[in-house]
């Protein structure tokens, strides 16, 4: 790129940060890297932070929040931040009796199978989670050019907590109530959708610059089960930001069946894990952009495999009409936080134009 190209640099920072940029397909100065869950395990100024602090509770104080969604930006020079909080904050607020379990996960004390038990899920009215918006406030504040990404557990995540009661491997009793009581299944993801509508609706008001709806495990299922029992709901949640103006990322792990269909939800990014290609996802969802791909236990082997890594998905992003780079799925909690940001160096330096 010739000389003359800084300052169009600098007016390509103006008119939209790197990031935001890249999720709505436009030109960038170089491809923009942040990493799901960046906030969290791997880092030790956060477990000295969380040190007796129940997860829930650091979720509800803005201040905790705040710190610790700043604390990768800061360590990492990632390209976004995304809001510290977790997927089943909205259900806790709307009444519903969880606890989010150091080592396991959340856990919910009545899990619901019945008609009667969807009354507890409550729909969330926005003063229960008027936290996350002063979160979001505080952080904007601190963060200046780098953008918020909020979040949101997708109907169908949030719906094999409620039913299985916690983390499931198969999970069985979500599929036998999908199956069995496809009534009471629509229901309960339609109370869900809502429920999730309303917490990113929060989190836009008070100034996010992108979302991202996690459908973590929806790759458990057929295409034929997706379309019939989740995609309306997905759906819903995604066309009610349709008119927000800020882009919307929909991931999920096991998806590589799914990305065309995924794709109708409506998201602006389709979120791809390791086993997909970005090319071949790239190809699957025509005009999206896509994120992802680097295997998060990738990070535990030498640098050299890395490299390789990171510079083969930065290829492969090139066939999407916009890349941002990230993981496969989450930063596992073990991973050297060194790596992260050399990865960091590495995308910026290698994908410079
Ligand atoms: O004790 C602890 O420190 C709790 C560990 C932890 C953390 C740090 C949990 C419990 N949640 C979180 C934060 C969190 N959760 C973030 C932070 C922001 C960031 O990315 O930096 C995010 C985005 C989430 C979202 C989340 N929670 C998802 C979707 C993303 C994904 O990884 O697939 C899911 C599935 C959850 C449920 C959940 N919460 C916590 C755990 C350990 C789990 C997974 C449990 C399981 O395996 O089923």
């Amino acid at each position: 790129m010739n000389t003359a190209a800084t300052g169009g640099l600098n007016r390509l920072t103006l008119a939209g940060s790197t990031f935001v940029r890249a999720c709505r397909g436009q030109a960038v100065p170089h491809t923009p890297v942040w990493f799901m869950r960046q906030a969290g395990r791997s880092l030790p100024e956060y477990r000295e932070l969380r040190a007796g602090v129940r997860m829930l509770e650091s979720c509800r104080r803005p201040d905790l929040v705040t710190e610790i969604t700043m604390q990768p930006v800061r360590r990492h020079g990632v390209d976004a931040a995304i809001l510290f909080s977790d997927i089943m904050v909205p259900l806790d607020a709307a009444g519903v009796d969880l606890d989010i379990v150091a080592g396991t996960g959340p856990v919910v004390a009545e899990p619901v199978r019945t008609m009667a038990d969807l009354d507890r899920v409550r729909p969330l009215d926005p003063g229960a989670v008027s936290y996350v918006g002063d979160a979001v406030g505080l952080l904007l504040r601190e963060l200046k050019a780098t953008p918020l990404i909020g979040f949101a557990g997708a109907p169908f995540t949030l719906a094999s907590y409620l039913v299985e009661g916690g983390p499931s491997r198969n999970h069985t009793k979500t599929k036998a109530l999908m199956h069995g009581d496809p009534e009471l299944w629509h229901a309960l993801l339609a109370r869900l959708a809502e429920i999730t509508l309303t917490f990113l609706k929060v989190q836009v008001e008070a100034g996010v610059a992108a979302v991202q709806l996690f459908d973590s495990w929806v790759g458990a299922l057929s295409e034929a089960d997706y379309r019939r029992y989740v995609l309306p709901h997905s759906q819903a949640v995604l066309s009610g930001l349709a008119d927000a103006g800020i882009p919307r990322i929909h991931f999920g792990v096991g998806t590589g069946l799914l990305l065309p269909a995924m794709a109708e939800a409506g998201a602006d990014v389709v979120g791809v894990d390791w086993r997909t290609p970005l090319d071949a996802a790239a190809a699957q969802v025509p005009g999206k952009s896509v994120q992802g791909n680097l295997d998060p236990a990738v990070l535990f082997a030498p640098w050299e495999v890395v490299e390789r890594e990171v510079r083969r998905i930065l290829d492969e992003g090139r066939a999407a009409p916009g890349h941002v780079f990230n993981l496969g799925h989450g930063v596992l909690p073990e991973t050297d936080p060194t790596v992260l940001t050399r990865v960091v160096e590495l995308v910026h330096e290698v994908s410079k134009r």
